[in-house]
């Protein structure tokens, strides 16, 4: 894509961030989200308000270290009978909070940004870690669709961990760090990834917190 045709997709061009793409399909947007990040985690507090967060049991019998919530259409819920996207909230019995729009927004803009145009994300879970919280290496195969899937990182740095479409193939190691966006479509979609345990520290924003949101679309 042409510098020019990137700045003609950016509504604030003045915020233009550094893109890199770190595979097919796969388009690093660095620091994308820092200029809303206070809003956003305001809003992620408010939301939690609603559908708290919390730590899901896996149908292996153990307990995760991220706790999740969500927001929008249906929620992704973990359990002793396995994986599952619902539209009410399992834990209060209501539907999840709705989906802000200015989020959608930064979602649908930044799957343009790398070439997916008419992403229509009906979901977004939120990832609440801890200093040693962890996410194991995983496929993210529970959404009908193959849309891509858009993160966004607020708080403390990680080590995002990305391997390739078999558990054994070898990791890269990539820090996402505070208003990172990335869009992950293609064949960078299905491949194995994880997030090596956060690490001590406190962040301005967050504080002793990273947040992980992911906008999906589920059906
Ligand atoms: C690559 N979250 O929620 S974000 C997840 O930081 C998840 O909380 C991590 O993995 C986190 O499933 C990593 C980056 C990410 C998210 C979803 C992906 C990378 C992805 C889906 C497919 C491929
Ligand atoms: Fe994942």
């Amino acid at each position: 894509m042409t510098r020019q045709r990137e700045l003609a997709l950016d509504p604030q061009p003045s915020m233009a961030t550094r893109r890199e793409w770190l595979d097919d399909g796969a388009l690093l947007l660095r620091g994308h989200a820092g200029a809303v990040a206070v809003d956003m985690v305001t809003e992620i507090k408010r939301i939690a308000r609603l559908s708290p967060f919390r730590r899901m049991a896996t149908p292996g019998g153990g307990m995760m270290s991220v706790a999740m919530t969500c927001c929008g259409a249906r929620g992704w819920c973990s359990d002793g009978q396995g994986y599952r996207y619902v539209a009410a909230d399992p834990q209060t019995g209501q539907p999840w909070p709705p989906m802000p729009a200015t989020w959608r927004q930064l979602a649908i803009h930044a799957a343009r940004a790398a070439g997916y145009d008419g992403f229509e994300p009906d979901s977004c879970l939120i990832n609440g870690y801890r200093p040693g919280a962890r996410m194991g290496l995983h496929q993210d195969r529970d959404e009908r669709s193959d849309a891509p899937v858009v993160s966004v990182s607020f708080g403390l740095p990680a080590i995002f961990q990305w391997g390739g479409l078999r558990r054994t193939d070898p990791l890269r190691r990539i820090p996402l760090l505070h208003g990172d966006v990335v869009v992950w479509g293609g064949v960078s979609r299905y491949v194995f990834h994880g997030i090596a345990p956060i690490r001590a520290g406190t962040h301005a924003v967050t504080g002793p917190c990273r947040y992980n949101l992911t906008f999906r679309r589920t059906l």
